[in-house]
């Protein structure tokens, strides 16, 4: 079984299909928000190719199990759809494999009827380049997918395509059972486990070295900062999800300081968990680094909400007990004085910047140099006088604050950052093993 990858989006997209959002306004729920959860919809499916066309927003206090929005709510969202000429329903929720079933039965083979999760899922599988983030992406597919594989559902995908069944399996494999797929599932995941050891190979290569990650929400600019600081060259694009690999460079400031910055996938209010968990290892350089840069577009409305996103996503990865930076990006772009206070208040320690203009870069390098200072210990030495090369590394990474000699040992006190003394500290100890 393979799965179709697509060149570029515009060959990807095919004909328009008109959509319309569906949206839950749950008990409390304010319309400003339910608004901005819409338009946030409305982007996504935008992505992925479709063109909005009407949304229905509903009031509920719990979710109908068997259809969402309950049987009334669904005949009249039939009726909608076919008077708008529409292809497509987007859920903003996410619908259980039956409830998702129930809806397709009920509004009949013509409209397909997809949620948030399956949206997001078909926009990484479009922007999808590297063998990395393809293989990720299928794997998160086909568990998306194999719940929700009835006769109905594969009968759809073969009508239709498009939105929400565009790289899923194609029609050669509309008759493999589920067994098949959970072979398949097997082996992206060993792939994954391979590219995982290569990347730990590498990884301890760079030990020593003090690593920072961006991360943040899709479209705050991680990519635009990257490339300010670094120079690196990462693609750059007002899109969700532009960017789906990871990219590290080295950034050199200070005193011959230097430091590892990476770049990597953005987040999203209600990243679905299959997406998560299969992009471990290109999220393997933010569960590595010492420091993270949390970006956040500072122009959004959503800018707290956003910031939310990023800490429950670092949660389910169990890294957000990492140090980290708020940094207030696109200031250029602020036209509301008081909106900036207000998130100088939420954010008292964060950095105020635009990465695309580069203003007041050189305030979130000293706050990154702080923290790796911050980081630096001092500790003491002891290392034989024949190996000659390791001490004078030693001299050249970190600061030598004193030096005795005892026996044929050299006693050096020392500062500098962690990861380099526990490197030397190892050496020392291979050394005496020999
Ligand atoms: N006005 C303004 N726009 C910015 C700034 N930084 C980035 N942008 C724009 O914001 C959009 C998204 O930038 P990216 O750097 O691709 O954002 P990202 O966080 O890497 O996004 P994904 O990779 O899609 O998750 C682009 O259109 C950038 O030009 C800034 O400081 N000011
Ligand atoms: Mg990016």
């Amino acid at each position: 079984m393979s799965i179709t990858h697509h060149d570029s989006l515009s060959n990807s997209n095919g004909p328009d299909e008109n959509a319309i959002l569906v949206g839950v306004r749950w008990g409390d729920t304010s319309s400003r928000i339910m608004d901005e959860h819409l338009a946030e919809l409305r982007l996504l499916t935008e992505t992925a190719g479709g063109t909005v066309v009407g949304q229905v927003i509903q009031r509920r206090t719990r979710p109908d199990a068997a259809t969402f929005i309950g049987k009334g709510k669904t005949e009249s969202l039939k009726w909608q759809a076919q008077e708008l000429g529409c292809s497509l329903i987007v859920f903003d929720d996410d619908l259980t494999p039956s409830q998702q079933k129930n809806l397709q039965q009920a509004i009949g083979d013509s409209i397909k009827v997809i949620d948030r999760s399956g949206l997001i899922i078909d926009i990484f599988a479009q922007h999808a380049r590297t063998r990395e983030a393809q293989t990720q992406v299928e794997l998160a597919q086909l568990q998306y997918l194999l719940p929700r594989l009835t006769r109905q559902w594969t009968h759809l995908e073969r009508q239709m395509g498009g939105i929400g069944t565009r790289g899923g399996p194609g029609e050669a494999q509309i008759e493999v059972d589920r067994r098949l797929i959970r072979t398949r599932i097997k082996k992206l995941k060993d792939e994954l486990r391979h590219i995982t050891a290569e990347r730990t190979i590498q990884s301890r290569r760079r030990k020593s070295t003090y690593r920072v990650a961006l991360v943040g929400y899709t479209n705050a600019g991680k990519s635009t900062l990257m490339n300010a600081l670094t120079d690196a060259g990462v693609f750059v694009e007002d899109r969700l999800f532009a960017t789906l690999d990871t990219t590290t460079r080295k950034l050199t400031f200070g005193e011959n300081h230097s430091i590892l910055l990476s770049d990597t996938v953005g987040f999203i209010r209600k990243l679905p968990h299959h997406l998560i968990a299969s992009f471990r290892s290109t999220l393997a350089e933010v569960a590595e680094a010492d420091l993270l840069l949390k970006v956040i577009d500072a122009t959004s409305p959503q800018a707290e909400e956003h910031f939310k996103t990023i800490n429950e996503v670092l949660e389910y990865l169990e890294l957000n007990e990492k140090t980290s930076i708020a940094v207030l990006n696109k200031l250029d772009a602020i036209d509301d004085e008081s909106a900036l206070k207000r998130l100088q208040r939420h954010f008292p320690d964060g950095v105020v910047v635009s990465a695309s203009q580069r203003l007041r870069l050189d305030q979130l390098e000293a706050a990154i140099l702080n923290a790796y200072t911050h980081d630096f210990e001092e500790c003491i030495l002891r290392i034989p006088t024949q190996l000659a090369k390791l001490i004078s590394s030693v001299y050249e990474t970190l600061e030598v604050k004193d030096r005795v000699f005892e026996g044929d040992e050299a006693v050096l006190k020392v500062r500098g950052p962690k990861r380099a003394i526990e490197v030397f500290q190892e050496k020392i100890l291979e050394n005496a093993d020999r």
